[in-house]
């Protein structure tokens, strides 16, 4: 008995100080690190087993972790932390923060995950969060609040609503639970902006007929807020849309808040389309003017990101799907993303480079013939330089 719990606990510790490396293969804008940072292998023993041999004589695992994906991201005081969408065995989703002194290694989960206070409406489910460090000094947390329909079909066990449940906080222990944002339609995806606009809290929404079916949301939302203690969604302008045949036809995402650069606010989002196989989620990225956080300046055709290898396969195959990047003080950005809802992973780039990807990436022409009117003008232009 000693002899097993030495044992995994060596294999876990292994695992924890495991370093990265990144991978051989880049395309100029960004490099992937080999080993996913957090799986749900990562998550402590101690979540996972009794540790008393009279209770647990045969060791067993007591509470499975099925997955550990979706984290928002954010840097303290020198230390890199993920909130990570951290799924059980049972399919309830909740938070947990993982720590490191590294971007690409070395994450530890916190012995307790986040228990989240509630609203008067209980939550089944709560996923995905979105940290923002806002101008007024908290730290905001937005995530999706998932419970049962009550207008469902007597009968129907899946009909379901999404909500943004909004929670802040200063050392992401201690969380304040904010009423859930009111709107009149249903809501994943919510993310704050960190400055404010106008005197007002800004947020990217993204408007849904159903609990999987956007429906008639067009897309990326944005709307101002008056009190962020009682967050009410008024009116809501579509600022990244949908379109037929592009990576975003069936539905898109902001991913984690923008981050402010010279030229502009650039955003990582998630796009949606529907093949054979289900749906495909991939990352892209656009920007959005300083002057005018609705007005959209650049969006480079088709994705930034898409699940390849291992990536593509897991509880929810075909899935890229980001919430979380940091950029550090020395100008490399840190991407999160979650293969499959199943692990997490980091790509590493820089400001400089994805600003350039979305400055200087052809725009989608919305035509196979424009796609090919892009390819011949970068032979023209490249023939100049091979004379
Ligand atoms: O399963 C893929 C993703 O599906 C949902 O994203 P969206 O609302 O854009 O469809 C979310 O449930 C997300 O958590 C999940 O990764």
């Amino acid at each position: 008995m000693v002899q097993e719990f030495e044992k995994l606990k060596k294999e876990h510790e292994a695992l924890l100080s495991r370093k990265n490396e990144k991978c051989n293969k880049s395309n100029g804008v960004y490099v992937r690190y080999k080993n996913p940072v957090v799986t749900a292998e990562h998550t402590p023993l101690i979540w996972r087993y009794d540790f008393d041999e009279t209770t647990n004589p045969y060791m067993e695992e007591r509470i499975g972790i099925n997955a550990t994906m979706n984290s928002g991201a954010i840097k303290l005081n020198g230390k890199y932390y993920l909130v990570v969408r951290v799924e059980g065995d049972d399919r309830k989703s909740f938070f947990a923060v993982a720590e490191s002194d590294s971007p690409v290694d070395g994450f530890r989960f916190w012995d307790y995950p986040i228990l989240m206070p509630e609203t008067d409406i209980p939550d089944t489910n709560m996923y995905d969060m979105r940290l923002t460090a806002h101008e007024d000094g908290w730290i905001y947390g937005i995530f999706c609040a998932e419970r049962k329909d009550p207008n469902a079909r007597p009968g129907d066990l899946s009909a379901a609503v999404a909500s943004a449940g909004i929670a802040r906080t200063k050392d992401l222990k201690t969380w304040e639970r904010l009423p859930d944002l009111k709107t009149g339609s249903q809501q994943r995806n919510v993310v704050l902006h960190p400055e404010f606009v106008n005197g007002k809290y800004a947020l990217y929404t993204r408007p849904q007929d159903g609990f999987i079916d956007t429906g008639n949301g067009g897309g990326i939302g944005w709307a101002l807020v008056d009190d962020i203690c009682h967050a009410e969604v008024r009116d809501e302008v579509i600022i990244n849309k949908r379109e037929y045949h592009t990576i975003k036809e069936v539905k898109n995402g902001e991913g984690p808040h923008p981050i402010k650069t010279e030229k502009g606010w650039l955003h990582l989002a998630h796009g949606v389309r529907c093949c054979a196989a289900g749906l495909r989620y991939v990352l892209y990225l656009y920007m959005t003017s300083l002057e005018d956080p609705t007005k959209v300046i650049a969006e480079p055709a088709g994705y930034f990101m898409a699940p390849v290898d291992d990536e593509r396969v897991g509880d929810v195959s075909n899935v890229l799907f980001s919430n979380g990047w940091i950029a550090d003080e020395d100008g490399k950005v840190y991407i999160y993303y979650a293969s499959s809802d199943t692990r997490m992973h980091v790509a590493e780039s820089t400001l400089d480079r994805l600003v350039d990807y979305c400055l200087h990436t052809p725009a989608d022409g919305l035509r196979s013939i424009e796609s090919v009117r892009a390819i011949i003008a970068m032979v023209e232009h490249n023939k100049k330089f091979l004379k």
